[in-house]
This record gives C-alpha cells, sequence and structure tokens, in this order.
C-alpha cells in the first residue's frame, strides 16, 4: 500500500493539547515567525502546525487515536521532518525517526523490533525501502508537499505518561537497545535546557546533527521549536558551507560534537586572513556555542576560543536521560569539565557496591529525575539491568567531583566506542565481521584519534586471505559506514587471558604501536 500524506483538502483541527505544551504552546502563539528554514525556504509556525496536523489525520486514516502504535519515518532534516514527527504525536503514536544513513538491514532491524505498523519516507527513500514494506505488509506513506484544502477533524487527546519516541542506542549488547521515552520526559528533557541555557524566541539555531538522536532531536530542534525561535537546517553536513550561513550574521545559537569543532577549526584555518577576521566578527556575537556527545579536548576548546572568541559550554547526557549535567550558562566553564547537574537531575556517583563514594573519588554515575527514560523497549530484563533497586539509572560513565564540578574519567565498559559523538558496541561490529566467510575469528576496539575521539578498529583472525577493499565492500551492505572498521590488524591468532577472554587493552596497544 502506497500512500501520499498530502491532500487537496484544507483541515479545520480541533486538538485539546495536554501533551507536549512546551513543544506545541509556541507554535500556537507564534503562527506568522519563521520555524523553520530549510533547502525549500522558510516555513512558518502556522504552517508546521497545519501541515503535521494533516499527517496526523491521515496516519490515523479514520481512527480516534494512533493509541501508541510505533511510525517509523526516513525523512531528511526541514520542515517534512518536524512536521512529520509532530504529526505522529498529534495521533497518538510513537515516533521512530530512521538512521538516514542505515543500510537496509540496519532499517529492517528497528523496524521490526518496534513493530512499526507504517513507514513514512521521503521519495527519495523510497527504491531503498518501498519493497522492503511491501514484502512485509506495512503501510508506506510518502511525505510530499503540502496544498490547503478545508476539512473538519478532531485529534486525539494524548495523555503525559504515554510513549513518544523511541531512539535506538549501541550498549554492552550486540544490537543496538530502543529506549522508550514518554511525552513527559521529553517535555521535562526540553523544558530543563531551555531555562539553563536561556533559550527564548529570538535565538536563531542551525540544525546540521543527525536526528534520530538526542543531540540533534532534542537540544536542537526542539529546545529551538519549544521557545519560538528559528530553526535552520543545514543538510547534508559540509564544513565549508557551516561558516557561509555564519557570515550571514543570523545564526546566534550553535551546537555541535567536538568532531565538527575539529573539522571547523581545520577549515577555518585554511582561510585568508580577510576572511578569518569577518568570520571571527560574526561569530564573536553569537549567545551561545556547546559542544557534547562525547569528551571536548582541551585543545580543541582553547583553539575555539581563539577561531570565534567564545568559551564552548560542554554539557553531558546520554538517550536514555536527556541532558544531565552541564557547565553554566553564566559563570565559569570549566575546560576538562562536564559542570554540575542540571535544574532537576538528580546526580549520584557510586562505588561497585552502589554506595556513594566520598568526594573527590570516582565513581560510577547515577540518575534520576522526571527526564529520565521509561524502558528499552521490549526489554524488560535490559530495562531491569539498567536501574538500581531504589531506581537510580546506571550510565556506566565514571566520573569524579573535583572543585564542585564534574569530570568524566571513562567508562566501565571496553567494548562502548565513541567516535564522531556516535556510540558504537565492539560486540555488534565483531558478529557481523563473524558471519563473514572467511573470517575465522575477530575483536573490536577503540583506538584514540585526535579528530574522531575514537576510532573504530579491528583485529582480524583469518581462514586464509581476505582483500579488505572487497570485506569494506561486504560490511557496508551490512553496517552504516560510521560503524565500519577504519583500521585492520591481521593476527594468528587472539590474546587471551587465563579465562579464555580476549584481552583488549592488549590489541590496543597494537594500534597504537604501528599506526
Ligand atoms: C562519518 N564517518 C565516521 C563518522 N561519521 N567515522 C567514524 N565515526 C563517525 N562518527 C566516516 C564515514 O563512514 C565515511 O567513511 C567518512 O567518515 C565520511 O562520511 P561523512 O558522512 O561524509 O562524514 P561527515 O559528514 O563528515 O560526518 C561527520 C560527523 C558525523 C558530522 C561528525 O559523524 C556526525 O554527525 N556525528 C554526530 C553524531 C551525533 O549526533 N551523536 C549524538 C549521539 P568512508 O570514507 O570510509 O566511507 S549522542 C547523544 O545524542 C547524547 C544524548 C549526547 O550526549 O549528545
Ligand atoms: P549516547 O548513548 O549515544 O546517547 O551517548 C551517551 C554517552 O556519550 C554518555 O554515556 C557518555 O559516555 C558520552 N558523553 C556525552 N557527553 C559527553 C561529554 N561531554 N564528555 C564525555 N562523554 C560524553
Amino acid at each position: 500500500m502506497d500512500k501520499d500524506l498530502v491532500s487537496d483538502a484544507v483541515f479545520f483541527i480541533f486538538q485539546k493539547i495536554s501533551s507536549m505544551r512546551t513543544l506545541f504552546n509556541q507554535a500556537q502563539r507564534r503562527p506568522g515567525s519563521i520555524a523553520i528554514l530549510d533547502a525549500q525556504g522558510a516555513h512558518t509556525y502556522e504552517s508546521l502546525w497545519s501541515k503535521s496536523s494533516q499527517i496526523a489525520l491521515q496516519l490515523l486514516a479514520g481512527k480516534a487515536d494512533l493509541n501508541q502504535e510505533r511510525i517509523a519515518f526516513m525523512v531528511s532534516p526541514g520542515l517534512n521532518y518536524v512536521a512529520t514527527l509532530w504529526g505522529i504525536w498529534k495521533a497518538g503514536g510513537i515516533a521512530v525517526p530512521l538512521c538516514l544513513s542505515y543500510p537496509l538491514p540496519s532499517l529492517a532491524y528497528v523496524i521490526e523490533d518496534t513493530q512499526a505498523s507504517a513507514l513514512v519516507v521521503e521519495p527519495s527513500f523510497s527504491e531503498l525501502l518501498g519493497d522492503y514494506a511491501q514484502e512485509k505488509g506495512i503501510p508506506f506513506h510518502q511525505v510530499k508537499d503540502l496544498q490547503l484544502g478545508f476539512v473538519t477533524a478532531s485529534l486525539p487527546d494524548i495523555a503525559l505518561n504515554r510513549g513518544a519516541l523511541i531512539l535506538y542506542t549501541s550498549g554492552t549488547t550486540s544490537l543496538p537497545k530502543g529506549v522508550l521515552t514518554t511525552h513527559a520526559n521529553l517535555e521535562a528533557q526540553i523544558n530543563t535546557l531551555i531555562v539553563a541555557w536561556q533559550w527564548t524566541s529570538s535565538d536563531h539555531t542551525l540544525c546540521l546533527l543527525p536526528l534520530h538522536h538526542v543531540h540533534g532531536l532534542i537540544n536542537v530542534v526542539s529546545c529551538a521549536l519549544g521557545a519560538g525561535a528559528t530553526l535552520q537546517f543545514l543538510h547534508p553536513f559540509q564544513v565549508y558551507t557551516v561558516f557561509s550561513i555564519f557570515l550571514e550574521a543570523k545564526v546566534n545559537v550553535f551546537m555541535a560534537v567536538p568532531t565538527i569543532y575539529f573539522k571547523l577549526i581545520c577549515e577555518f584555518d585554511s582561510y585568508s586572513e580577510k576572511k578569518k577576521a569577518s568570520l571571527s566578527y560574526c561569530m564573536n556575537s553569537f549567545r551561545l556555542m556547546v559542544s557534547g556527545s562525547a569528551a571536548l579536548p582541551v585543545s580543541v576548546m582553547e583553539k575555539w576560543k581563539q577561531v570565534s572568541g567564545h568559551t564552548l559550554l560542554e554539557r553531558y547526557g546520554m538517550t536514555e536521560i536527556g541532558m544531565a549535567i552541564s557547565n553554566p550558562y553564566q559563570g565559569e566553564r570549566r575546560a576538562g569539565y562536564i559542570g554540575t547537574p542540571l535544574p532537576g537531575v538528580q546526580v549520584r556517583l557510586v562505588d561497585e557496591q552502589e554506595q556513594e563514594v566520598a568526594l573527590g573519588l570516582p565513581g560510577e554515575i547515577q540518575i534520576q529525575g522526571p527526564g529520565v527514560f521509561a524502558n528499552y523497549w521490549g526489554n524488560e530484563e535490559a530495562t531491569a539491568k539498567a536501574f538500581t533497586k531504589s531506581g537510580w539509572f546506571k550510565t556506566g560513565d565514571i566520573a569524579v567531583i573535583e572543585a564542585n564540578y564534574y569530570r568524566i574519567l571513562g567508562r566501565d565498559s571496553i567494548d562502548i566506542i565513541k567516535s564522531g559523538g556516535y556510540k558504537i558496541s565492539a560486540l555488534e561490529i565483531e558478529e557481523v565481521l563473524r558471519s563473514h566467510a572467511l573470517v575465522k575469528d575477530c575483536a573490536v576496539v577503540g583506538i584514540p584519534n585526535e579528530e574522531w575521539g575514537e576510532l573504530v578498529a579491528a583485529v582480524l583472525v583469518l581462514e586464509r586471505e581476505l582483500n579488505l577493499r572487497d570485506l569494506k565492500n561486504w560490511l557496508k551492505e551490512r553496517l552504516p559506514t560510521y560503524k565500519s572498521p577504519k583500521e585492520y590488524r591481521i593476527l594468528a591468532d587472539l590474546p587471551r587471558n587465563a579465562m579464555g577472554k580476549v584481552v583488549k587493552n592488549e590489541l590496543k596497544s597494537i594500534f597504537s604501536s604501528t599506526t
């Protein structure tokens, strides 16, 4: 079944807005203001509001409420993306944003794991997903440009404790887990940041982050729209275009991962002195620049200060909790530190016996608060393991408090790799590699890298000779390229300890001694 999520009718739509008040209020209060700038042009809050209502009605197809059906969507950043997301929420569904760079097996995993009842795609992704949807009998909708007409209808009232969003995150299991957040969780995550970072309707932000993660979707898109600000999209990400947009002198709030700041600094260094001066002048008038999703190297923070005049605000968060700890909007932003707990978020550091550590000693960060997710989708066991008996969420990140500020020391698992802000499971990649006929054994590790934070590296034990280019092409059909190993070493055997466990630290050192 292939339907277009558009029609010639103008809708007159009633909906009592109990859920997503923060997000939707501004859309109703500022109909004529510009909400979104994308490749197609400028779109007002009114057009976002009406387009999302129409998508909601078409998803409902006569039903009163989607009742938390999962709707997966693959739409590029822009008006259509946000209208689809809001449309799913207005219809009472749970939104499942798909990663635009996933190959079909990774997409199918998410669609099947969430048991999505419908797929919404833009035409450019129809070829990738159309046959799959037909084969699986999943209703398939295309988002196309809207033409207004008139229809009267009403949309469901959605309670705050209902499921709103499922985002996939990698962890210490081989397959990514779906993180279910409710409308109340999202409201809390958005409100906290709007207040802490002083978002207002005069802000204008540039979004260049992927929208299947909290950083892009909540911190940038939802905070901007919740504040009634203007949200400009750049897709795909290109360093030189970021600076051209900055030179237009409209953007005043910017958020990115450390790798992006690194890339921007390299680009900046290649410019003439005159261009550098104009750019620095424009960036100097920004209100706020934020870094997160991975540790911000002190060298990048210092260089960015020289380039832009800004001390980056570094904060810490996780898909399961939204943002938890942040350097202050006003006050000292300390290099190498993630700051102090955000309003409404409770944080503690505990030892292996779940006892709070003494001040100055390292411990695992544990979190409580209204932004903490509901559960791992369909995975009660993983959910139970993720919380203590008294209801604290166990992040797996180790930190210490020094002079009131939290500093991250590392993670409790060597199998989690952070590359360019993406969290990648070594076990997931190992499982795919092991399914190759010529790979007898393998181990995947993260190796330090100035630009990416860490790079995915694989050690292989082979049945017989294997061309690495062929292996990379084979992987492309099974994994998104950002998960694909960037470095390889071939060994006769993997080093193991007395328990038979691969000694990954030893493998890491092979890379550092030979790169
Ligand atoms: C791209 N490549 C990567 C990565 N991204 N390799 C390793 N790690 C990566 N993250 C590789 C591609 O596989 C490709 O390799 C080559 O780089 C060029 O790919 P391209 O897509 O053109 O790269 P890019 O556009 O320059 O992308 C870099 C990026 C991107 C913009 C930094 O990685 C990105 O958007 N990262 C942000 C991720 C994010 O938002 N994370 C938030 C999750 P080849 O040439 O071999 O094919 S964390 C979160 O949400 C929590 C709550 C939080 O705290 O924020
Ligand atoms: P994700 O699971 O993709 O949401 O990534 C969350 C993880 O990113 C956290 O558990 C941390 O390990 C890491 N992270 C996020 N922000 C920071 C930061 N400012 N410094 C160090 N690590 C961070």
